[in-house]
């Protein structure tokens, strides 16, 4: 009879605890499935940029605070003990989201898996060298990398070049990569769209989330075009074209597009060093609207390959607004373009061309 008597207790103990349990750990997430890791690779991850991005992937900030992720971390063999000290710190900071940690100056190791590439290093321009010299240190650097990421990275792999020249050395990837699809190699110009937004905010005093649709046309370089012809700003009265809000309508034609071209080399002057963490923010920002998709009504700069979108010479990386849906990016189309936006628009062009051709002569 006790035994019975327990027995039925025991049964009764676990449906209980089954009942009463379920619904708490529905609602605490353990029973959600975690979502497998996505491998990222940073290049030059023992740089300045590496430091201050590195971090930031790594809480979520580039793929979600839900998403694990397996860092693969990239640098030269001079810089072999200071990568080391990067993953060292990363495991000190005991990120949830980091499953794994690969620091190599492998390239083939590095690229193997990887389902986001950003390449941040690069052969930076030395006192004295010439244009020639540094433009075909980074042609073989990323003719190189294209194909250690074309045999090893995952099929899938999204791509984004930061290191300058970006879009040129976005271009020589995207040849070198025959198999990842073109539409999968990037390079950033969010850095200077987030310049562009901040500029706006500062000069109307609105806050920066208020500030949407400018566009970067063209090369991340002192020719690049920044626009806020369609820009918008949400006020309490709704939205408002930012060229209606600006007393001093010839700002936006001069200093504007000049602080925002300058701005990378104004803060190499302060800082002695070049801009950072708002690059590797901007990184983030590119990733995570590329991936995740671009809020709705809102749209952002990429450089991307030209499909002739503008009248922009097919295949060349030239910066476009674009919004994102579902891991893809498209061309926003039908802005109006005036002369003396097109003008603008084709001086970029007009380097981007010279830059592709300089790049070409060092691969003969
Ligand atoms: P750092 O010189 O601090 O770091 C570059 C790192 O790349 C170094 O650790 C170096 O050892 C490594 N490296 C060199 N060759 C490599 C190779 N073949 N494989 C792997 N790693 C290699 O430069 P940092 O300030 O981090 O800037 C990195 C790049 O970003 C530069 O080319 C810079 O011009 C470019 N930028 C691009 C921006 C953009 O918006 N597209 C803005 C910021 C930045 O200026």
């Amino acid at each position: 009879m006790l035994e019975f008597i327990l027995w039925v207790r025991a049964i009764l103990y676990t449906w209980c605890n089954l009942l009463l349990q379920s619904p708490y750990r529905y609602i605490m997430g353990y029973n959600k499935a975690e979502k497998q890791p996505v491998r990222v690779l940073v290049t030059g991850a023992a740089g300045q940029i590496g430091y201050a991005l590195v971090p930031m992937i790594a809480r979520g900030a580039m793929l979600g605070a839900d998403q694990p992720v397996i860092l693969h971390l990239l640098d030269i063999p001079p810089a072999a003990a200071a990568l080391n000290g990067v993953k060292m710190e990363l495991v000190d900071a005991a990120c949830p989201l980091v499953k794994g940690v690969v620091a190599t100056t492998d390239v083939a190791e590095a690229c193997s898996g990887v389902n986001i590439a950003v390449m941040v290093g690069g052969f930076p321009r030395k006192v004295g060298m010439e244009r020639k010299d540094v433009m075909s240190r980074n042609v073989s650097i990323y003719k190189d990398q294209a194909s250690a990421l074309e045999q090893h990275a995952a099929a899938d792999c999204k791509v984004l070049v930061v290191a300058n020249p970006a879009n040129t050395n976005a271009l020589i990837l995207k040849e070198f990569a025959p198999s990842i699809p073109a539409h999968n190699i990037t390079s950033l110009t969010r850095l200077d769209h987030n310049r562009a937004l901040a500029q706006i905010s500062e000069r109307l005093n609105v806050d920066v989330s208020d500030v949407k649709n400018v566009a970067i046309w063209g090369n991340h370089s002192s020719t690049q075009y920044p626009d806020a012809n369609h820009a918008i700003v949400t006020t309490n009265q709704g939205e408002r074209p930012v060229p209606e809000l600006l007393a001093d309508g010839e700002w936006l034609r001069g200093e504007f597009i000049k602080v925002v071209q300058e701005r990378g080399a104004e803060i190499i002057k302060a800082r002695k060093l070049s801009s950072a963490m708002s690059a590797a923010g901007a990184a983030c920002d590119h990733i995570r609207d590329w991936v995740l998709g671009t809020p709705k009504g809102r749209w952002v700069s990429m450089g991307v390959h030209s499909d002739g979108s503008y009248g922009v010479p097919s295949g060349l990386i030239y910066s476009f607004p674009v919004t994102c849906e579902m891991g893809q990016w498209n061309v926003v189309q039908g802005l109006h373009i005036d002369e003396f936006s097109r003008a603008k628009m084709e001086a970029t062009t007009k380097e981007l061309l010279e830059e592709k051709a300089l790049a070409y002569s060092c691969l003969a």
